[in-house]
């Protein structure tokens, strides 16, 4: 099993809606380790880099300044295989398409609101972790329960 990290961050409605201990609790069930977090309100500049791929579409402009609304919590998490079932636990794009039980399917309704954000694939992932955090440091640690998470 890849050990890999993700980048995970609770979008502005997230934090408003004070889901941010719900989400995180998620994921320290799951097993998964915390590796960074902090809350900040994200610039234009850092908001528009995160998308960048995305510059093309017609709601480009409506997610930058969504994601720079209010505060957001940045995230590092890691574990086996993390990128794509945090991706799982997340649900689909549109929290209409996301199965109940995901975090999109309980806690969203509307695409532009769907609360969360994680990294599709590895090298996204450290692409967007350099982003958020770059030389602030991303813990590297052990926890005591890894022998009851891993085989
Ligand atoms: P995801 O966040 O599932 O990786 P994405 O990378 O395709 O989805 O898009 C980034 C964000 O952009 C997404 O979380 C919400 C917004 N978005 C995507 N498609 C949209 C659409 N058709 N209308 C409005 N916002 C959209
Ligand atoms: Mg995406």
């Amino acid at each position: 099993m890849a050990m890999e990290r993700t980048f995970i961050a609770v979008k502005p409605d997230g934090v408003q809606r004070g889901l941010v201990g719900a989400i995180i609790g998620r994921f320290e069930a799951k097993g998964y380790k915390l590796l960074a977090l902090k809350a900040l309100v994200p610039t234009k500049e850092l908001a528009s880099t995160h998308y960048e791929a995305l510059s093309s579409k017609p709601f480009y402009g409506g997610l930058v300044d969504f994601i720079c609304s209010g505060p957001v919590v940045a995230m590092v998490w890691g574990g086996g295989d993390i990128v794509k079932c945090a991706r799982a636990m997340i649900g689909e794009t549109s929290p209409s398409a996301s199965a109940p039980g995901s975090i999109r399917g309980d806690y969203g309704v509307e695409v532009g609101r769907n609360v969360i954000h994680g990294s599709d694939a590895v090298a996204t992932a450290e692409r967007e972790i350099a982003l958020w955090f770059g030389d602030e440091g991303v813990m590297e640690w052990e926890p005591t329960l890894n022998q009851w998470v891993y085989e």
